[in-house]
């Protein structure tokens, strides 16, 4: 057996369904439902010959899979890449791709960085900023939301929360997304991103240095860490590249996904004006149907099985989370957008170990935006088509035209 797409290939274990179909096809990437029904109607797993991958998007074993950190590992890459056997396009994660030991204790640092405590402490100003931001584009009324309110917010934030010296928006928006379509095969959408690195890689490298860092801010946590020996410089700089990895993009997308929701679904808008004790079970919801992070893999790290497959060790599994997260036997009316379905167990931030170490800062980001709308914004329209932008990991608007109302 051969290497593809820089991972084993396996021969399609049996009973398993082969399926000849691309899921990094930028037409699926943009309009991925019939490709999540397909792809659970097929069975718990379906074989890939592209990349000689296994896919999943039941509920039930997505979350197996996606949860089981010592049977099927993220320390050789959440992408179709094992990095057993390729060198990856940079150097590794030190906690997404990881593993404990090891990863406990980067988690740890993490953890302690991103507390409800630090993130609570910033409430205020996010929901200052979120405030200033709605009342201007309530006055300008019709607008483009992504740019100017899904971009534009997380980037007038989440830098100082970090304590960034120096922000460049579009660098950190570009960064997430080259971190993101490097989870993919080497398609044009990966290639396009990697060719972004040298304008981008070196600074993003540079900002994540102590001295290009404040006193007050996440990374000022982290290096405390690497004062009191926990860990070195490098990791300490290591885990300020985490934070600009997946704290940009996730949240942008966020927040344009929840503002889509709510234009395309006035009448559960409705509802969360009546009622803006929803607005956090809406976010969720918003997780749910949207899922920004639509599929990151795992490797199956020995010979296991299944819900009765037999997967061998190398084995890629592309766990589909979007798919689970509309999967009808774990989701009634799983296609219907219910503010107040409260949907516990969804995947959209993880689950086991690698669960978003985030998460709170995220919610407390897009809960700032949301309330600010809620108390604000009579009507949204949408005003245009709205665009999805394909990407081999997360699945984001492009263009959303809105109009609001007083
Ligand atoms: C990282 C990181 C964390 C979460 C997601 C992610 C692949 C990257 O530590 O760099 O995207």
């Amino acid at each position: 057996m051969g290497i593809i797409e820089g991972h084993l290939e396996i021969d399609p274990p049996g009973g398993v369904p082969v399926w000849d179909v691309d899921p990094y096809d930028p037409e699926i990437l943009v309009d991925p439902d019939s490709y999540y029904a397909e792809l659970r109607a097929k069975g718990p797993f379906v074989y890939i010959p592209k990349y000689s991958i296994l896919a999943c998007g039941r509920h039930e074993e997505t979350q197996e899979v996606f949860s089981d950190h010592e049977r099927f590992v993220s320390s050789r890459g959440v992408g179709l890449q094992d990095f057993h056997l390729q060198k990856p396009w940079r150097p590794q994660s030190l906690v997404v791709e990881a593993d404990p030991p090891y990863h406990s204790k980067t988690r740890k640092i993490l953890m302690r960085a991103l507390s409800p405590k630090a993130t609570g402490a910033l409430k205020e100003r996010f929901q200052d900023a979120a405030d200033r931001l709605i009342d201007t584009l309530l006055e300008r009324g019709s607008f483009e939301a992504v740019a100017e309110l899904a971009e534009a917010f997380p980037t007038s934030v989440f830098p100082a929360a970090v304590g960034l010296k120096k922000s460049n928006k579009r660098a950190l928006i570009d960064y997430g997304a080259m971190v993101f379509n490097g989870l993919g095969p080497d398609n044009e959408l990966r290639q396009k991103s990697m060719a972004m690195g040298p304008d981008i890689v070196p600074w993003i490298a540079e900002q994540c240095q102590r001295k290009n860092t404040k006193t007050d801010g996440f990374a000022a946590t982290i290096f405390e860490a690497v004062d009191a020996g926990e860990i070195t410089e490098e990791e300490g700089e290591m885990l300020v590249r985490s934070l600009l990895s997946a704290g940009v993009d996730t949240t942008v997308t966020g927040i344009g996904s929840a503002l889509w929701c709510l234009a395309s679904f006035p009448e559960q808008f409705e509802k969360l004006k009546e009622d803006p004790k929803l607005i956090r079970p809406a976010f969720e919801e918003v997780l749910r149907f949207t899922s920004p992070v639509h599929s990151f893999c795992r490797t199956a790290n020995k010979d296991t099985s299944v819900a009765g497959v037999e997967i061998v060790k190398g084995t890629k599994i592309l766990c589909v989370l979007g798919a689970a997260n509309s999967d009808e036997q774990k989701w009634p009316n799983a296609s219907k957008f219910d503010v107040s379905r409260k949907p516990m167990g969804h995947l959209a931030m993880g689950s086991g170990i690698h669960t978003c170490v985030g998460q709170t800062l995220a919610r407390a980001e897009v809960g700032a935006v949301l309330t600010s709308i809620v108390k604000k914004v009579g009507q949204i329209t949408l005003t245009g088509e709205a665009k999805w932008r394909p990407n081999n990991a997360i699945h984001a608007l492009d263009k959303l035209p809105v109009a609001f109302k007083k």
